[in-house]
């Protein structure tokens, strides 16, 4: 477990080459090499799990302020964060245009356009662009950035509200699967009234515990009922022949999940990625000497070309380094699995692999099996982060009857479950007295006092720092 988490994590980025955040723009970085590779296979997974039922469209980057500023909630949930465009080279606009910290406002106006019957629908479109917002909040890379780089936004219109609650389900789901395959543990909850999305009927939020025991929101699903279809006039004919709005939802992912695989596998000696998202799953390194140089490096070449048969990204670090600097650089870089072999290795028909999440050597034969073998210990990572990672969530939720109890675990590092009744003056009051965020509601009871007012309890909520 990493000591003190937000001094690690600052010199990580810069360490393993993910990011440098000295662009002369806060909030505001640079994807190094390889933290590119990171998040193309993040997103590729993503991508995956959504081209299944949504189609990828990719809208402009600027909004006119006259759409923006249709949807009246929503535009005063984002009017502090809104960068604007004003000038044209030397010109200046008739409007001014929004740098999109979301794309509500630029898509729904299509959407208009596009709708016209029951046949239409649904419509279930999704981007991959990035959004800016000029956070207040102190930033930080990937957990709070101007520039989203990586914001996945998901929009879709149907004829009804089952169906949109439907859709919220299958977000649901699709972002379980999502973190599943990232080893990520998550917290779902619906969020208070007060910290819904600016429009939104609902917000369901997903939420990771770092390793300092503050939250981070690593992913939203929104039901905007008929919000929005309201303000841009999205209407269709349906089958009665009758016009009717229709019902949307939208959900959203971003540099948070990057941040999010880092940190919650990630060690003090350096990244513990994943091998569904690791740029190499395998690192080969060639125990070098004059003698029997050429023979090792050539066994190290088909090694190579046998697990990449298996579909495996595998690099071979053959720099002219002494081969403790490069255990080190890789442990730091996070490779699931390492296979050593020196000229001793390849007389006797083996490689040393080593799993870096565990760090134990494995001596493996160089015979047909060894690809197998090497699948073997990186399904192994995986299951093993994962659960390491799910162990640490429910050592971290605690339960608390009162306020102190709540003060007591939150510093201690956890996220609490309390019961309450459900009134927002009283969840204001909660968040008042303690200095913690309600995250949202875990699950409704019929037993229990509220913790702050006494009343029934009708739900559990989660309160916590948070990022
Ligand atoms: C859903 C997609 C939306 O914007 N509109 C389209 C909806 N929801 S949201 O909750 O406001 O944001 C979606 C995701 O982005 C994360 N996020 C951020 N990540 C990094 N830096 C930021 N400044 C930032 N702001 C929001 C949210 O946590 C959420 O996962």
């Amino acid at each position: 477990m990493v000591e003190n988490f937000d001094e690690w994590f600052h010199d990580i980025l810069e360490k393993a080459n993910i990011t440098d955040s000295r662009y002369p723009i806060k909030g505001m970085a640079i994807w190094m090499p390889y933290g590119f590779q990171i998040r193309k296979h993040t997103m590729n997974i993503i991508k995956k799990l959504l081209d299944e039922d949504h189609e990828e469209v990719l809208f402009p980057m600027l909004i006119p302020e006259t759409e923006l500023a249709k949807e009246g909630i929503h535009v005063k949930g984002f009017e502090d964060e809104v960068y604007w465009i004003t000038k044209g080279g030397q010109t200046e606009l008739n409007e001014q245009l929004a740098l999109r910290p979301t794309s509500e406002t630029a898509m729904y106006p299509m959407y208009a356009l596009w709708i016209r019957s029951h046949i239409d629908l649904p419509i279930k479109y999704y981007q991959i662009v990035n959004t800016f917002r000029y956070e207040t909040k102190h930033t930080r890379p990937l957990i709070r950035v101007r520039e989203i780089t990586t914001f996945k936004e998901a929009h879709t219109a149907h004829a009804t509200k089952e169906e949109s609650d439907e859709q919220i389900q299958e977000f649901i789901k699709i972002y379980k699967e999502f973190f599943d395959d990232l080893g990520i543990p998550y917290l779902i909850s619906k969020r208070p009234e007060w910290d819904k999305f600016p429009g939104a009927d609902y917000t369901m939020a997903f939420d990771v515990i770092m390793p300092n025991g503050k939250t981070l929101q690593i992913g939203t699903i929104h039901n905007l009922g008929q919000t929005f279809a309201k303000t841009f006039d999205i209407t269709f004919e349906d089958k009665d022949g009758e016009h009717k709005y229709v019902y949307q939802t939208c959900a959203g992912v971003s540099d948070r999940v990057i941040a999010s695989v880092i940190s919650v596998h990630g060690e003090e000696k350096g990244l513990r990625l994943p091998p569904k998202v690791s740029p190499n799953q395998v690192t080969i390194i060639p125990i070098l000497f004059k003698k029997g140089r050429e023979e090792v490096l050539a066994k190290c070449s088909e090694i190579k070309s046998q697990l990449e048969g298996k579909g495996l990204r595998v690099n071979i670090d053959d720099r002219d380094i002494r081969p403790g600097k490069k255990f080190f650089d890789w442990e730091l870089k996070g490779t699931p699995v390492k296979l050593e072999l020196g000229p001793r290795d390849l007389e006797n028909n083996i490689t040393i692999a080593m799993r870096r999440d565990e760090g134990e050597k494995i001596e493996l034969s160089l015979d047909d099996d060894l690809a197998d073998n090497v699948v073997d210990l990186l399904d192994k990572t995986s299951e093993n982060l994962s659960a390491t990672a799910w162990n640490f969530q429910e050592e971290h939720v605690k339960f608390a009857n009162n306020l102190d109890e709540i003060r007591e675990l939150v510093e201690a590092g956890n996220v609490v479950k309390f019961y309450w009744c459900g009134e927002e003056e009283v969840g204001h009051e909660i968040e008042e007295k303690t200095g913690y965020d309600v995250l949202g509601i875990q699950e409704e009871v019929s037993e229990g006092k509220c913790i702050a007012s006494g009343k029934d309890a009708k739900y559990i909520a989660l309160i916590a720092k948070t990022y």
